[in-house]
């Protein structure tokens, strides 16, 4: 994010692209609502009426899949409506003069088929937009980066932000959130293919020497291969390019695209182990679980999605066999040749993180102590940390200039027909959490939403189909099969079923598509084609799906008694 998420609460204006906070990030809805209350315009653009579009100035309900149609149109009207900010874009931006080219093909009208949207409102957005004070902030989700266009929409928002001046000053700019809560810090801490800690990139010469220099051992023991992605694992098994899978903290049988499919592909594997808290699905087909601590009996730094790092401590002991991530990770290593001997996580933070990126250099545990925090660039130790980045227009580019780059439309890979008419969209929840091993395991919440979970239908949708509210159905897709309960919605748009990715038996993920886009790989969870009926038998359905739900609770705590049992040899 270029902004603090406090900070948004003092923007002109925000415009929410395919993120839904009430759900996702109830505090940064919180902010949202007190921005409102300051004067803030509210702009939200979704296929669904999401909860922020009941206080949004303006709400726009674009076609799902129309991103990049719908954005191209938004820039068009700012150039061509003078609200562009000259000045700022000669002075701090490049690749104006390209980047039109392809912009000046999209208008209002000639996009209104793609997404569905009225010329007037379209134009009534931008300008509310690009012409706010002191700043606009806008703030996307997963209704960007999972469609196959999303690396495209990023650049575009960014673009918008560009040419508007809305970057480059206090709590303004692009503020992409992030899922769990140290998805951020995974990345600053190099848990990606493609760089070291805090983004240095795995092929730069001088960067490697520095990472082995830091990490006492010779440059050529640092590979400069650019890493897989969660996303490839299948189709490399297939390729017979993968043997061995450690899992760290996901359950991609419940949460990667077509599982059924990935099901097959991982029981490949020569081995398969899992780290996790809780017994999953992924688990229980693991050759090896490794227990680890959760996040109230450990201690560390979660870093949030505006650069915050925070620093939280163990309330209690680990309980049985478990260990601290870091010390599994420790002890493989230690016993794959590279010894790793730490005693708490300080010395990771002191080792891995400060001292070799000069950003966090001035994070320290001691500043961060109590309920204190650091926000990164935060280069020296008198440093208080920066809520803003590019301030004064200077981009972390090597001509501090930020470079505009455009993109054309492209229609989703699996569009409706007459076979599969509806579109699938997936999303999320409130009352549970990703794959649901941990909220699926609070009494409390499982009240609020139970087994096989909820397809949200349009009123039009259902009745043509003679569904009624709960009953059970069925939908289906190319890839799969599932029951699923029915939720008439008048907030979900004709044409469309939403559907969460937390459930067993109505598990959303035996219908999607394993397709991904080519530069980061991130599945397209937003859109494939799928049909729903009504079940005839309701009786058999319900007592089916409670039949089902108890099988799989039972085949997860056999296999968790058996492994623990001690190992025969
Ligand atoms: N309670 C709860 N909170 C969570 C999670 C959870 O599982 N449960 N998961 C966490 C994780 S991992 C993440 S990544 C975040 C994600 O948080 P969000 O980004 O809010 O997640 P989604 O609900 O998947 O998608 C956001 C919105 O995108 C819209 N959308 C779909 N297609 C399009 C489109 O073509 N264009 C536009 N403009 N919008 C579209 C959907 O209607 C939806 O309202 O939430 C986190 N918070
Ligand atoms: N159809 C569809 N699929 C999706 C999405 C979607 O919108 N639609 N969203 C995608 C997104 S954005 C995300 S981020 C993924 C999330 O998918 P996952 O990462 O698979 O799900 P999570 O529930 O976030 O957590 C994974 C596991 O981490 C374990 N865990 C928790 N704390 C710890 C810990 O401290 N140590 C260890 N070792 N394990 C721990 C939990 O018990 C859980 O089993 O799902 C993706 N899948
Ligand atoms: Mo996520």
């Amino acid at each position: 994010m270029s902004c603090g998420v406090p900070g948004m609460e003092d923007a002109g204006c925000i415009f929410l692209f395919g993120y839904n906070p009430n759900t996702s990030h109830p505090i940064v809805a919180r902010r949202i609502v007190r921005a409102k209350e300051k004067g803030a315009k509210i702009i939200v653009a979704d296929p669904r009426f999401i909860e922020t579009s009941r206080i949004a100035d303006l709400y726009l309900p674009l076609k799902n899949g129309s991103n990049i149609a719908f954005l191209n149109a938004f820039a068009n009207v700012i150039v061509k409506d003078g609200l562009m900010d000259e000045e700022f874009v000669k002075e701090h931006v490049t690749g104006f003069d390209e980047w039109w080219k392809t912009i000046e093909k999209y208008t209002p009208e000639n996009t209104k088929e793609i997404t569905g949207i009225d010329p007037g409102l379209l134009r009534e957005a931008a300008h509310m937009y690009a012409t706010a004070e002191p700043s606009s902030i806008i703030g996307w989700g997963m209704g960007v980066c999972q469609h196959l266009q999303n690396v495209e929409a990023v650049h575009t928002c960014a673009a918008i932000a560009c040419i508007t001046h809305q970057i480059g000053k206090p709590n303004s700019g692009v503020a992409p959130v992030r899922g769990q809560n140290n998805v951020q810090g995974a990345c600053d801490m190099g848990a990606l293919p493609n760089f070291f800690p805090g983004y240095q990139s795995v092929t730069d010469e001088k960067i490697k020497e520095k990472f082995a220099q830091a990490w006492h051992i010779p440059v050529d023991k640092l590979s400069d291969h650019v890493g897989y992605k969660v996303s490839d694992i299948g189709h490399l098994i297939d390729d017979g390019k993968l043997h061995a899978f450690v899992n760290m903290g996901e359950d991609p049988l419940q949460t990667e695209p077509d599982t059924d499919h990935l099901t097959e592909q991982l029981a490949k594997l020569d081995i398969f182990i899992c780290l996790d808290i809780f017994m999953t699905q992924s688990c229980a087909v693991a050759d090896v679980v490794l227990p680890a601590t959760s996040w109230g009996e450990h201690e560390g730094v979660f870093t949030a999605c505006d650069r915050t790092f925070q620093y939280f401590s163990a309330a209690v002991p680990p309980k049985g066999e478990c260990k601290h991530d870091w010390q599994i990770i420790s002890e493989i290593s230690t016993r794959m040749g590279y010894p790793m001997h730490y005693e708490n996580t300080k010395q990771i933070w002191d080792e891995e993180c400060r001292a070799v990126w000069p950003a966090a250099y001035g994070a320290t545990y001691e500043k961060m102590a109590g309920v204190g925090y650091a926000q990164w660039p935060i280069p020296t130790l008198e440093h208080k940390g920066s809520p803003d980045l590019f301030l004064g227009g200077k981009f972390s580019t090597p001509d501090q200039k930020a470079k505009l780059i455009a993109h054309d439309f492209e229609y989703p890979s699996e569009m409706p027909d007459k076979e599969y008419p509806l579109i699938l969209c997936t999303v999320r929840e409130v009352g549970h959490y990703s794959c649901r091993s941990m909220t699926g395991n609070c009494k409390e919440l499982s009240r609020l939403a139970e087994e096989p979970g909820y397809a949200h239908i349009n009123p039009k949708d259902a009745a043509a189909r003679g569904i009624n509210k709960e009953d059970l159905i069925w939908a289906y897709s190319r890839r799969g099969k599932i029951i699923t309960r029915a939720f008439i919605d008048d907030r979900v748009n004709e044409g469309a079923v939403y559907m969460t990715y937390q459930w067993w038996i109505g598990k959303c993920n035996t219908l999607t598509l394993h397709h991904v886009d080519t530069r980061s790989h991130t599945p397209e969870d937003k859109f494939c084609a799928i049909q729903i009926e009504r079940i005839d038998d309701q009786v058999w359905a319900e007592q089916h799906a409670q039949e089902l739900y108890m099988k799989m609770k039972m085949r997860l705590s056999k296999v968790a008694s058996a492994q623990n049992e001690p190992m025969e040899d």
